[in-house]
């Protein structure tokens, strides 16, 4: 067994490591950087309670971007040197954002130990490279994000920190072998155990979903699927999953070798960036070749987001997570004891409150960034949850869950089409969200984001916008003077969310602008992005009339936008007339 010893690393703090929204991501030349890596997952460490660390095991791996490979040699040392017992590692590094939160939840050791958390090495849907994004982010012992209390703690260790401990005389582990390497250091011995990535993942799946309904679907010959995975993590889980257990082509997946460059592509999976696949599914500017496939679904770099198609036809993910809560119990055997309640993220649209209404479940409404489910899920609250950014997920795992929601997709899709497997005429993905519209009405919803604004600008822009929120006298003044028949705000303020379960209060969630009819203007600062400022306007019109809910969404939109616009400045402050990517 290879004997090593502990070394402390002199050290001294480094600006800006504040998590964000989900971990702490930079560019992969901040990360190089001597002591960047190793003061962040010191502080981690610091922040653990001793027993979360000494003695423990811990997951890491990722989506398996540049510098990842490295990084992961770094962690393992640093936790052999900080007296972690075992580290686990997913086959070449690789396991997506929700196979993480299963194996922490689910998995067992060779030894019978379990993991209470995990580096989870990602910048997730930002690009990867050399010259791209590199994140880092750990979870807790429910597989979750590590609450604020914790990113907080973790921040402000990296503010004071003096040293940091690494093993020494440690060769780099193998992570492309299956198996377990031992050494010996000061405190005892130290594992490495190398796993499939992908197969406690595929395993809880099963347990989830109907896979021969789904298989019976996938083998019609009405029904054509298609998957993108960007060249993300997802590609590690694609081909076990849709070609292996459930029998679709290989053909029918797209980008799914994992890539750490992503390609050179930007791995999220949106109308603008997953191109590719929007082409294939009638979607893009020119017509396909072949008839685009019934189905068709992307995911980001770390596999946590998704994207649902039908054929030329676009689910937003607002309306996704309100069908998928409306169908769940019918069509997936997990739910069929009923749904414990729904939760949405704040500037995710209301079509998921509707549902809850009509179907008289709990509803909560969180702050932006998933770690907020998660202690309404550990409370027993909530069962389906999700966000207008591509996040879809449920209480199985503690993360938004990319693969999760095609598997509900199909098995919604499997459940409408029993009788028609074998011929006839397919309810699509269109009939199953029109016929969710004449039910419930209509979220007409779209977002805008402006990305590497500078810094500067956005402040004032958020800040003027908070301001005008002190006089509603006013701020429906400037919305008559752009559309005179725009309904009146009736109420603004910044969303502050008290935590249910634990009472902590988060505060400045979002701008909102609330009107009579129902509509919203939210506006916020991304807490993802590595450059810059990100500004987020999210828009949203309730529409209840049947037959007023297949218009064009842009085109209904418009005069809300117009509203924005105007209200917030937006070319004023930022110098743009048009914004980076509309979703
Ligand atoms: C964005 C999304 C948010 C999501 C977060 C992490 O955050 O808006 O809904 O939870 O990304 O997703 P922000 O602060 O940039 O708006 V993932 O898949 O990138 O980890
Ligand atoms: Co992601």
């Amino acid at each position: 067994m290879v004997m090593f010893k502990v070394s402390r690393v002199q050290t001294a703090p480094i600006d800006g490591q504040k998590p964000g929204t989900s971990g702490l991501r930079k560019k992969v030349k901040v990360f190089v950087q001597p002591h960047y890596l190793e003061n962040f997952v010191q502080s981690t460490f610091y922040a653990l309670s001793a027993e979360k660390v000494q003695g423990a095991t811990l997951v890491v791996s990722g989506d398996g971007r540049y510098y990842s490979k490295d990084a992961i040699q770094i962690i393992i040392k640093m936790a052999a040197a900080n007296g972690v017992r075992r580290i686990w590692v997913g086959q070449n590094g690789l396991l997506s954002t929700p196979a993480v939160s299963a194996v922490i939840r689910e998995r067992v050791g060779h030894d019978g130990s379990k993991a209470t958390g995990a580096f989870i090495l990602t910048a997730s849907h930002n690009p990867g490279g050399p010259h791209e994004d590199f994140g880092i982010k750990y979870n807790m012992e429910n597989g979750g994000p590590a609450p604020e209390a914790i990113t907080d703690k973790i921040y402000e260790n990296t503010k004071t920190i003096k040293e940091y401990l690494i093993a020494e005389e440690f060769p780099d582990v193998d992570i492309a072998a299956i198996g377990v390497t031992s050494f010996m250091g000061p405190d005892g011995q130290f594992d490495v155990e190398v796993f499939d990535s992908a197969s406690d993942y595929v395993k809880l799946m099963k347990s989830i979903f109907d896979f021969q309904a789904i298989r019976n679907l996938l083998s019609s010959p009405n029904f054509t699927f298609c998957y993108d995975a960007l060249h993300g993590v997802a590609g590690a889980y694609a081909n076990r999953i849709f070609v292996e257990e459930l029998g679709a082509q290989e053909s029918s997946l797209l980008n799914c070798t994992p890539k750490e460059d992503f390609g050179g592509g930007h791995p999220d999976p949106n109308l603008t960036y997953a191109k590719e696949l929007v082409a294939r599914m009638g979607l893009g500017k020119s017509s396909p070749q072949d008839e685009p496939p019934e189905f068709g679904a992307a995911a980001d770099g770390d596999a946590d987001r998704n994207m649902i198609l039908g054929k030329r036809f676009f689910v937003t993910p607002s309306d996704s997570v309100a069908i998928i809560a409306a169908n769940a119990v019918e069509a997936i055997p997990y739910f069929s004891g009923g749904l414990k309640g729904v939760a949405r993220s704040m500037p995710t649209s209301a079509a998921l409150d509707v549902v809850a209404e009509h179907l008289n479940l709990k509803f909560f409404e969180v702050p932006t960034g998933w770690k907020f489910f998660g202690n309404l899920m550990d409370a027993e609250l909530c069962s389906v949850c999700g966000e207008e950014s591509f996040g879809t997920g449920s209480d199985h795992i503690r993360e938004k869950d990319g693969i999760w929601a095609v598997l509900a997709w199909l098995s919604i899709l499997a459940h409408k089409n029993k009788e028609n497997i074998h011929g006839g005429k397919l309810v699509s993905v269109e009939d199953i969200v029109r016929h969710h519209w004449a039910t419930y009405g209509r979220h007409y919803y779209t977002r805008y984001d402006y990305e590497n604004v500078d810094s500067g600008a956005a402040k004032e822009l958020m800040a003027y916008l908070v301001q005008l929120q002190s006089s509603l006298a006013e701020v429906n003044e400037i919305v008559k003077g752009v559309h005179s028949d725009v309904s009146n705000v009736v109420h603004a303020d910044e969303f502050e969310y008290k935590d249910p379960v634990d009472g902590s209060i988060s505060k400045h969630q979002g701008i909102r602008y609330l009107f009579e009819d129902g509509s919203r203007l939210v506006f916020r600062l991304s807490g993802t992005g590595s450059e810059g400022a990100t500004i987020r306007l999210y828009i949203e019109q309730y529409e209840k009339d049947p037959s007023k809910t297949g218009r064009d969404s842009q085109e209904a939109l418009a005069p809300l936008v117009d509203v924005a616009l105007k209200l917030s400045k937006m070319e004023e402050f930022t110098g743009r007339s048009a914004p980076t990517v509309i979703t």
